[in-house]
């Protein structure tokens, strides 16, 4: 018998705000990635790597090993790219699926216009589409506990119709419903071969990466509609004072004075809100006690080229600049 499992890598794809990073937490149980209900709240593609016993006979067949792990990469929703970060996302989130084993595109069967297949044909989605012809793929209908299963059955069958070679799976990334399904799905998909990454490792981002991330989540939950759009977090400061104990101090990169303005608030009480939520949301997910100082520094127009990008952090693969 070969020490063989299904291993190997699942881009998790999708149109703005479908709940892909909310499936990520949900599948690794941590908060490792940032989630909001604003659209384009994941900007980088980032690895969270799940390894979890089979369930015996689940294939039919005795061939099928014992173990999964499955590498996913959480990606920026898809949209037209005008301006160099939405391209940047763009490029992030098509090349992961080109590198993908496995697709895993995820629906909200909650949003009447983007749920069906057809939504798959616009200018904006059509990468989407072709991902998901051009490699194995996986439907998640996501969002489930807010559709009624009358209204579910037509969007279930018209995806089974436009991958019949796929799995459509009703899923609910916000109470876990269907999600152990929908990986079986995925892992039988995944070549056999030898484990990928050690099974402890769940990703190969850094919790300095993780805590600006989480940083960064805060912003779009406690800022106006615009403003997330125009920050970007930076981690300046990192010190270790005890193995439980970090002091952090991170700097919110803005666009413009006014913006800044804003962040600040009316004596500094926008940031000092901000700063509580995030240090208690970093806290949570390194396991740690956080100290966190913010601070706010204008970038003018940072969003607007290329150089701006990279001096927020925002590097493609193989700029080495
Ligand atoms: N009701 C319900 N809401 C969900 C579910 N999954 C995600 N959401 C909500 O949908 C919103 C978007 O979730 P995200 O996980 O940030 O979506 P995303 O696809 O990663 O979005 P982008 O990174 O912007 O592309 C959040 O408000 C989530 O709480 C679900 O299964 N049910
Ligand atoms: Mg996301």
């Amino acid at each position: 018998m070969s020490d063989d499992i299904r291993a190997g890598f699942c881009a998790i794809v999708g149109l703005p705000n479908v709940g892909k990073s909310t499936l990520l937490n949900h599948i690794l149980d941590r908060h490792l990635v940032a989630v909001s209900a604003k659209p384009q709240t994941t900007r980088d593609r980032i690895l969270g790597v799940h390894t979890f016993a089979l369930p015996a006979g689940e294939a039919g067949s005795d061939a099928e090993p014992a173990q999964a792990q499955i590498a996913y990469v959480d990606t920026p929703g898809l949209q037209d790219g005008r301006g160099p970060l939405r391209r940047y996302m763009r490029d992030g989130a098509i090349g992961a699926a080109a590198d993908a084993d496995v697709v895993l595109l995820l629906v909200d069967a909650a949003d009447r216009r983007g749920r069906m297949p057809a939504r798959m044909a616009e200018p904006d989605a059509a990468a989407l589409g072709d991902a998901s012809r051009s490699h194995p793929v996986v439907i998640g209908l996501n969002k489930v506990d807010r559709v009624a299963k009358p209204e579910l059955l037509p969007v279930i069958e018209a995806w089974s119709r436009f991958a019949p070679d796929g799995d459509v799976v009703p899923i609910s990334a916000l109470t876990g419903d269907g999600v152990a399904a929908l990986e079986r799905a995925v892992a039988r998909r995944l070549p056999l071969g030898p484990a990928l990454f050690p099974p402890d490792m769940v990703t190969d981002r850094s919790p300095q990466f993780i805590a600006q991330e989480i940083i960064r989540e805060q912003l779009y939950h406690q800022l106006g509609k615009e403003l997330p759009y125009a920050c970007a977090v930076q981690i300046e400061t990192w010190t270790e004072r005890t193995a439980s104990e970090i002091a952090i101090g991170a700097v919110i990169v803005v666009e413009r004075d006014s913006q800044k303005g804003i962040v600040v608030g009316k004596g500094g009480a926008r940031i000092r809100e901000l700063g509580i939520a995030a240090r208690t949301a970093v806290g949570a997910a390194l396991g740690k006690t956080v100290h966190l100082s913010l601070f706010v520094k204008v970038l003018t127009e940072w969003s607007r080229g290329e150089d701006g990008l990279r001096r927020v952090g925002y590097r493609a693969e193989g700029d080495g600049a």
